[in-house]
């Protein structure tokens, strides 16, 4: 009989998430232009795939991330001083290593709180972490952002850190409220390390997001791939391409899912069924592309001081170091 409880609560939890993800998938098929939250392309076979692509040769900003925060590791230490990390979206926190090294190497108290949507990614990233630094003490929490922020109150004193450039991947209108939101949960004087991409050549930036492998195609189209496993959309995989275009006017990467046949697309769960033509594009992601000096009022607009900006040689991708004011 005791097995039964668990059981019974997790296939509610299952059931809650599909029914999120088909409220998300019908609103998104409905809306001008049609789009799709790019968080949902994070399921297990996602974060996999993910992972491959910070390895592809054309994907520059983990490697270039990476070599920021292995130079600025003990600076970053020395000038935020919390014992407590607490990190968004941390994949296969393998980034992370360069600061738990630099932080193992002054004080053995400290504490890593990662923080993913994907079930599995963060069991292996807790697994991995374990295992290289067992005085780590490593608090997982599995789920999105934003039901994250209601613990970090008692989180504080903490660093609290968004790489990778995720933070690129909110579009105008919803990047400010999410950095107020999390501005708002964290305690007085608590540190953010942002990982922010910053514009370049359109060249560079364009291939990154269409590796010649074909892993970032794979990606996108997994989110579809989800659809047909979770949601019974019934979408012909191979009628449907990957298209990431970078516009230099604003910025960013637009990342699409074209259809290259009329298809009917099913919402199985809700009774639905969405008529997506030939040529129609569906919105998977933008990849927002930042300029320091115009990075810095915004984040000082919502309550964020800039204390230390370390970047590459090229000056590709920075890594701020920034304090919550008050
Ligand atoms: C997670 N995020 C920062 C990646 C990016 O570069 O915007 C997501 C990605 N999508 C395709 N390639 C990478």
């Amino acid at each position: 009989m005791r097995t039964v409880q668990p059981l019974a609560k997790h296939d509610r939890a299952a059931k809650e998430d599909i029914l999120d993800f088909a409220r998300s998938v019908s609103t998104g098929l409905q809306a001008i232009p049609r789009t799709l939250q790019s968080r949902f392309l994070y399921d297990a076979r996602g974060s996999m795939l993910f992972e491959q692509i910070t390895r592809q040769p054309e994907y520059y900003l983990t490697r270039t991330e990476a070599s920021v925060l292995a130079a600025s590791a003990r600076a970053i230490r020395e000038s935020s001083g919390a014992a407590t990390l607490v990190e968004l979206g941390s994949g296969n926190s393998e980034k992370t290593d360069h600061l738990l090294r630099a932080w193992l190497s002054r004080d053995t108290n400290v504490t890593y709180v990662p923080i993913d949507v994907c079930r599995s990614a963060l069991a292996k990233a807790e697994r991995s972490i374990v295992l290289r630094h067992p005085a780590v003490q490593v608090q997982t929490m599995n789920m999105d952002y934003r039901q994250a922020f209601k613990a970090f109150p008692a989180l504080s004193p903490a660093l609290v850190l968004f790489l990778g450039s995720s933070i690129g991947n909110f579009d105008e209108e919803g990047l400010p409220s999410f950095l107020q939101e999390l501005h708002d949960s964290m305690g007085p004087g608590d540190f953010l390390l942002g990982g922010f991409d910053l514009v370049k050549s359109p060249r560079v930036i364009e291939a990154a997001y269409n590796d010649t492998a074909g892993v970032t195609a794979r990606f996108t189209l997994n989110l579809f791939d989800r659809m047909n496993r979770e949601l019974g959309s019934g979408i012909q995989l191979d009628r449907v391409q990957h298209s990431a275009k970078y516009l230099a006017d604003r910025e960013r990467v637009e990342i699409d899912a074209v259809f290259t046949a009329t298809q009917n697309v099913t919402i199985k769960p809700l009774g639905e069924t969405h008529t997506i033509h030939q040529g129609e594009r569906i919105r998977t992601e933008i990849c927002r592309k930042f300029r320091i000096e115009t990075l810095l009022p915004f984040l000082e607009s919502v309550g964020f001081r800039a204390r230390r900006i370390f970047t590459d040689k090229q000056q590709w991708f920075a890594v701020i170091l920034l304090q919550k004011e008050g």
